[in-house]
Parts: C-alpha cells; sequence; structure tokens
C-alpha cells in the first residue's frame, strides 16, 4: 500500500521540506498553467504576459491581467490539502514549504515556514527602484489597468512575481536549495516539474539520499526519482495521509 509506506515515511521524517506548485491550489478554484483545457497558458499567451518584454510594451495589459488573477484569488479558500500540509509543519516543526505559487493559500491555512520561489501577487514593487508598493484595494474587474506610479520615483508598479526570463529571489532560492539538500523526506505536490531553475528541486532532495514523495493525477518527469508516486487529487491524498 503505497499511502501507509508514505504516511510512514511522514511519521519518521524529522527534517521535511513540502515544494508545491499550482495543482496545490486547483481545487480551491485557482487555475494552474499547464493543465489541458482549463490552464492559464492554455488560454492566455505567456510571452504576451510573463515577461519583462511584455509589461514594458504594454504595462496596463499585464497590470491589469495580475490584479484580475489577485482579486480570483483573494475570492477563494484554501482546501483540505493546504490544511494537512500545515498540519505536517506544526507536527514536524522543521518543515519548509517551498512553494512556485504566487496565491496566499498556504499561508491563511496556517503555514508560517514557507518561501514563494516565483514570488506573489500580493508584493508588488516599483520596476525601477524596488520600492514596495501598496496592495490596491479598489476590485479589479478585468481587463487593462495603468499600473499605479512608485511612491519613491514616479516609474511603474510591478507585480511581485517572477516572470520567464528572470531570476529567482536570491533569498528564496538558497533557504530552498539549503532545506532540499538538508531533509529527510521531500513531498513534491502539484508540480508538472517542468520550469527551472525551480524543478531541480526535488532532485537535489533525492541526489542527498531523501524519500521523495510524489502527489499528482497525472505523470510528470519527477516519477523518475520519486520513492512513491501517489496519482490522484492533493486535497483528497494529503488528508488521508495526515489522519
Ligand atoms: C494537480 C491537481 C490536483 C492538477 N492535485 N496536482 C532549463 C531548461 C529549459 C528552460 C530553462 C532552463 N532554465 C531556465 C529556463 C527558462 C525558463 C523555463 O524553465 N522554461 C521552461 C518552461 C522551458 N525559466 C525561467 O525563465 C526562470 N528564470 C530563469 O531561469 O532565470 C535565469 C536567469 C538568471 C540570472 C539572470 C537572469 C535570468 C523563471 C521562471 C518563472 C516562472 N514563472 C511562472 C509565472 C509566475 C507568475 C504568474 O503566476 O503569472 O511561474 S510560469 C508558471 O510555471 C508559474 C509556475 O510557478 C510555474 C510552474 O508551474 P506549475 O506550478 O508546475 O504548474 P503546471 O500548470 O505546470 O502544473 C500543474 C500540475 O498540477 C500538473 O502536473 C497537474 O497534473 C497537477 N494537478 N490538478 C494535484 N488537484
Ligand atoms: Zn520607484
Amino acid at each position: 500500500m503505497p499511502e501507509r509506506d508514505a504516511g510512514d515515511l511522514l511519521r519518521d521524517a524529522e527534517r521535511i521540506v513540502v515544494f508545491t506548485g499550482a495543482g496545490m491550489s486547483a481545487e480551491s478554484g485557482v487555475p494552474t498553467f499547464r493543465d489541458a483545457l482549463t490552464g492559464l497558458w492554455q488560454r492566455f499567451d505567456a510571452q504576451a504576459l510573463a515577461t519583462p518584454e511584455a509589461f514594458e510594451a504594454d504595462p496596463a495589459l499585464v497590470w491589469g491581467w495580475y490584479e484580475w488573477r489577485r482579486a480570483e484569488v483573494e475570492l477563494v479558500w484554501p482546501n483540505a490539502g493546504h490544511r494537512a500540509v500545515a498540519t505536517i509543519a506544526a507536527h514536524t516543526p522543521d518543515t519548509l514549504v517551498i512553494t512556485q505559487n504566487v496565491d496566499d493559500l498556504h499561508e491563511r491555512a496556517g503555514t508560517t515556514r514557507i518561501v514563494h520561489l516565483h514570488g506573489s501577487l500580493f508584493a508588488p514593487r516599483c520596476s525601477a527602484c524596488g520600492h514596495a508598493a501598496a496592495v490596491s484595494e479598489l476590485p479589479a474587474e478585468g481587463g487593462r489597468i495603468p499600473p499605479p506610479a512608485c511612491a519613491d520615483c514616479g516609474d511603474d508598479v510591478r507585480p511581485g512575481v517572477v516572470w520567464f526570463g528572470e531570476p529567482l529571489p536570491a533569498d528564496a532560492l538558497s533557504a530552498a536549495t539549503e532545506a532540499a539538500s538538508d531533509c529527510d523526506l521531500l513531498l513534491t505536490i502539484g508540480t508538472s516539474g517542468l520550469v527551472h531553475p525551480a524543478a531541480e528541486i526535488p532532485y537535489m532532495a533525492a541526489r542527498a539520499g531523501a524519500a521523495v514523495i510524489q502527489i499528482n493525477p497525472e505523470p510528470t518527469p519527477i516519477d523518475s526519482v520519486a520513492t512513491i508516486n501517489l496519482r490522484g487529487p492533493a486535497a483528497q491524498i494529503l488528508p488521508d495521509l495526515v489522519c
């Protein structure tokens, strides 16, 4: 029984890394990027929305799209999978959640030790001087919205996410690689494992001798290093593991 084996690994582990991707929030109603039909990149052009060049070419298009995404996240709730991850962290204090997600659903489920490798929808900053900006309180209805001006230098404020071609936040990436290289169990949940350098995190843990449990309804490249593959949705599988 892979579920039983996974439960044993989880109970015995002392240093746990939980590595999450968009599938973690799918059952909360946040769309993934690459799932057939519902994935954001099936419906929207990543090059026109999620690159520094796109923001430079059309800041109102890009800012409006991310304001719409933020507003959608504000309407939904953490799911049973997010709550199970918070329970794991409460039982094993030396747990780090490494998420690629730009939502705040892990935090809203009670997780406190977390790094956001791809930034956050809730941390806008100046595109020129980096000064942190306030999250707008105005409801975003979609469509083009000109970005606000930086309070410090007047340049355009940009979404606090990591676009294609941009480096990951150095502090988040170093905390993530350090924890992955020093854990005894890594759970990888709801990620396609296609986007680098984040995708290397499970391999680092496996190379360092950690057990790797993957939760995903579909096969991914990470299958090859997973000790146990649990095929199914995170919000159903995770609560069974922690009970
Ligand atoms: C469920 C489920 C359920 C569904 N339960 N599971 C090496 C090789 C090739 C390319 C590169 C390379 N190194 C770098 C690159 C380029 C590029 C890259 O990786 N491209 C590949 C796509 C080919 N990487 C970059 O550009 C990165 N930067 C970089 O490398 O900088 C170098 C540099 C250094 C120094 C100076 C300058 C530059 C940056 C990558 C940034 C990624 N950004 C995005 C958008 C964030 C903002 C936004 O939200 O709009 O991040 S792209 C998007 O993909 C988002 C995600 O975090 C990321 C990963 O996606 P994720 O989470 O895996 O989602 P999906 O949709 O792919 O998968 C969902 C999974 O869930 C599926 O498997 C489902 O089956 C599963 N699922 N329901 C459980 N209920
Ligand atoms: Zn500024």
